[in-house]
């Protein structure tokens, strides 16, 4: 029996309010899309079976460089996190997987997969840190760790990265997600040939492993904390990595990781292409990698990548099965509610995407009408799929509006009642 951190008669007393309205507004839309000769029904099945993980690091207050201001409830440690996500889950329905942070989240594996099953969630992709150093290690990592000039502190960085499959294996997760670091502030400082050589080789070590049925995930971004220099800093370079390794790697796409204005849906397209892309970590930026909630800034940019990822879906390129995850860290929301916008957000982008008319599209890229191939997907876009969102989450026992129902529970007041506030807990930028 899937315990509920939410009463479930709450929910349904929300949901009542909502119900009425919603049904016709689902019609309305249902007819303005059958116009379109799409079946509202089939798009809302589509989004009831979407799913994106949750970082465990993303429920606790994120901090800057310069400073963190905690919230009121954080959680303490792994199993106040998993029993957030499993809030973020019971009104969205649309995250029942959470992506777990080795050592941040460490504890017995066999504790782990109760506290998770208990409210019927189960484990993505492990997350690897070498990028701090951590206590009682025997090696620093200031000067880099899995392309570390010395042999002992690479062995180390290699060492947790087979001590978090180990973890993932006993937990049920299928993938290791490893972001580094590594890099240089000064020219001159690293040698960039050698320093992508041993981390080659150190990767190489870890590749082998890999369980069979395991996905190796890089993730590139182009600087910090290195500012001159980054080891993994862009997506040739990552998929030259996933390429060297073999065929269980693949290139993790996080939007904030890139340059401004760089074309992102265009890198989800080459990756596809090529058989090599993992899957993203979702979160949006004005700047740099601000780990704003998904489609905060550039909304469109999200539901362009999405674009992408249903091409590939529906022309079956081979080897597609991107894994979906939220990467994002604050300190001005309650991480609960920003969570659920972006686990939202991430599934409209998804909505909109279904409803490009890709016949029409395909037919004005042949004729070169830019005119009509922009407009054709701004049609999907600018389609408010707001009614087949809720409806999903409602047919599936979440909140029409979530942000709503979970402001009515009062669960972050018990929370804090609950939970004394300490002066650290896991998170960061990754
Ligand atoms: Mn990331």
């Amino acid at each position: 029996m899937t315990e509920h951190p939410i009463a479930t008669d709450l929910i349904e007393r929300e949901n009542a309010a909502y119900e009425a309205a919603l049904e016709r507004d689902y019609e309305a839309l249902g007819e303005k899309l059958a116009r379109r000769d799409i079946a509202i029904d089939a798009v809302r099945d589509r989004v009831a079976a979407f799913s994106v993980a949750v970082p465990s690091w993303g429920v606790g207050t994120g901090g800057t460089r310069f400073a963190r201001f905690p919230g009121p409830g954080e959680p303490r440690d792994i199993f106040d996190k998993i029993e957030d996500c499993a809030v973020i889950q019971q009104l969205t329905r649309a995250t029942p997987t959470i992506s777990l942070h080795i050592p941040w989240d460490k504890a017995e594996p066999a504790r782990l997969k109760e506290a998770a099953s208990r409210f019927g969630l189960r484990f993505d992709a492990m997350n690897s840190n070498t990028f701090q150093d951590h206590p009682g290690q025997a090696h620093s990592y200031k000067y880099g760790s899995l392309s570390h000039t010395d042999a002992a502190t690479r062995a180390q960085a290699v060492e947790h990265n087979l001590e978090c499959i180990e973890i993932g294996k006993a937990v049920g997760s299928k993938a290791l997600t490893v972001w580094i670091g590594d890099g240089s502030n000064f020219p001159g400082q690293s040698d960039f040939a050698r320093a992508f050589e041993r981390y080659l080789s150190s990767m190489k070590e870890v590749y082998a492993a890999l369980p069979d049925d395991w996905r190796l995930f890089t993730e590139h971004k182009m600087y910090e904390p290195a500012f001159y220099s980054t080891v993994v800093q862009d997506w040739g370079t990552n998929y030259m990595i996933a390429r060297e390794l073999g065929p269980k790697a693949f290139c993790l796409v996080d939007l904030g990781h890139h340059a401004p204005n760089v074309n992102i849906e265009m890198i989800v397209s080459r990756l596809i292409q090529f058989g090599k892309l993992g899957g993203f970590h979702f979160n949006d930026s004005k700047y740099g990698d601000d780990d704003l909630d998904a489609g905060s800034i550039d909304p469109y940019r999200l539901f362009l990548v999405f674009n992408e990822l249903v091409e590939a879906e529906k022309r079956g390129a081979p080897g597609f099965d991107p894994a979906h995850m939220l990467d994002q860290s604050h300190n001005v929301t309650d991480p609960i509610e920003s969570l659920m916008v972006s686990a939202i957000e991430v599934t409209r982008a998804f909505a909109q995407a279904l409803l490009v008319d890709r016949k029409a599209l395909a037919a004005f890229q042949e004729e070169n009408d830019a005119l009509m191939a922009s407009e054709t997907l701004k049609a999907a876009f600018r389609t408010d799929v707001g009614p087949i969102l809720a409806m999903a989450r409602l047919k599936s026992g979440g909140a029409v509006d979530p942000v709503a129902a979970y402001r009515a529970s009062g669960y972050r007041a018990k929370a804090a009642a609950e939970r004394p506030a300490i002066i650290g807990t896991g998170g960061g930028i990754v």
